[in-house]
């Protein structure tokens, strides 16, 4: 196995019981296995327990700092880095499917909900737009303050990877990488020069709350996300209609290949896309499956309820963070979570290189 034999990997040295975790060494990252047919996006967790907790605090922290200083007043910067938004129109919508793809994500069953309507950004959060954020604010990501975060091995130079010794033990295209953050995708020797209007990479669950509250705005639940990327359709697999490429056209940037070893690029793009590369739905809301995966705002739970709901939020507690849409990273055989009844989960202090997010509100802003 790749992450034994040449990445010196401790393969299996955690075990995940109940959400109780144990670590064998204080250098070491939590690295939890995961099943067969995962893309392992959702392994990537960082040392858990009290630090689950405390991140839960500094969440909250955050917010509250952020939303302060926007309640003051609205500045040149915040309004720089506003995307354009659309008005979801709300009423009742079937969520969830009865016809899972992956049934232990919880994927159903599918249940009438009735959902407010609201706005919400057209696009993912850019790196332009993080980066007005964060030079208004001198904003630190998570992923900075802990000094690491994951990235797709097949993104990495040969020196960063030589640097490394750990993997995720049932995903070893995963690499906890030193000096990853959104600035450096791929490590130190990578930027984002090139990439201003790409979705930006490495935020975690605060990070993504601490912006959207400073732009006046608020993640979506998880029940807005997918009501908004169902685009008016009823039932349909993807924001387009129930077939992945309408007359052979790509309508979103995912994988094509064999994963994780040869990606052709067939849709043009190996790694993320501009934001706006590929059709809008029905809505006018760009890369809702594919590009990068979404944070909500809902606590993960598989068990769902079918009595009547209004504004659905998810579970009042947890220890992960529900995220929609699948990536640029996605493939059938793999992760066929490109769907918008699909769904997964990080730790909220997780971050990786191909997972961001797009801000809702109440109000147009
Ligand atoms: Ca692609
Ligand atoms: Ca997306």
């Amino acid at each position: 196995m790749l992450c034994c034999t040449v990445l010196f990997v401790v393969c299996g040295f955690v075990s995940k019981v109940g959400g109780a975790q144990s670590s064998s060494g204080a250098d070491t990252q939590e690295l939890i296995p995961g099943e067969a047919s995962s893309c392992g996006c959702d392994q990537l967790k960082r040392a858990a327990g009290a630090a689950e907790v405390k991140e839960e605090e500094d969440g909250a922290k955050r917010a509250g700092k952020y939303s302060k200083h926007t309640n003051e007043r609205t500045t040149e910067a915040q309004q720089g880095t506003q995307s354009q938004m659309v008005h979801i129109p709300g009423g009742e919508f079937l969520f969830g499917t009865d016809d899972p793809g992956i049934p232990a994500d919880g994927e159903g069953p599918q249940r009438l909900v009735h959902v407010d309507s609201f706005y919400m950004d057209v696009q993912e959060v850019t790196n332009q737009q993080f980066e007005g954020f964060v030079n208004a604010t001198g904003y630190r990501t998570e992923a900075e303050t802990f000094g690491d975060s994951f990235v797709f091995e097949g993104s990495l130079s040969e020196a960063v990877k030589n640097e490394i010794t750990q993997a995720v033990a049932a995903a070893p295209w995963w690499l906890p990488v030193k000096g990853a953050s959104w600035r450096h995708p791929e490590g130190p020797d990578s930027n984002i020069t090139e990439r201003m209007d790409h979705p930006v990479l490495h935020v975690s669950w605060a990070d993504a709350v601490a912006f959207c509250t400073w732009v006046n705005k608020r993640l979506p639940t998880e029940a807005e996300w997918e009501l908004a990327c169902r685009g008016g359709l009823k039932d349909r697999l993807y924001p387009w209609g129930n077939k992945l490429k309408p007359k052979e056209q790509h309508y979103a940037n995912l994988w094509q290949g064999d994963f994780p070893t040869h990606n052709s690029a067939e849709d043009g793009f190996i790694q993320t896309s501009p934001v706006r590369s590929f059709p809008a739905n029905g809505f006018g809301l760009y890369d809702m499956v594919g590009n990068v995966w979404e944070w909500t705002s809902d606590w993960w739970t598989v068990y769902h309820t079918t009595e009547q709901q209004h504004n659905p939020k998810g579970p009042l507690s947890g220890t992960d963070k529900v995220k929609k849409g699948g990536s640029y990273m996605c493939h059938k055989s793999y992760c066929y979570r490109y769907r918008c009844a699909a769904r997964s989960q990080n730790t909220p202090d997780s971050s990786a290189s191909n997972l961001g997010f797009r801000c809702v509100s109440q109000e147009q802003r």
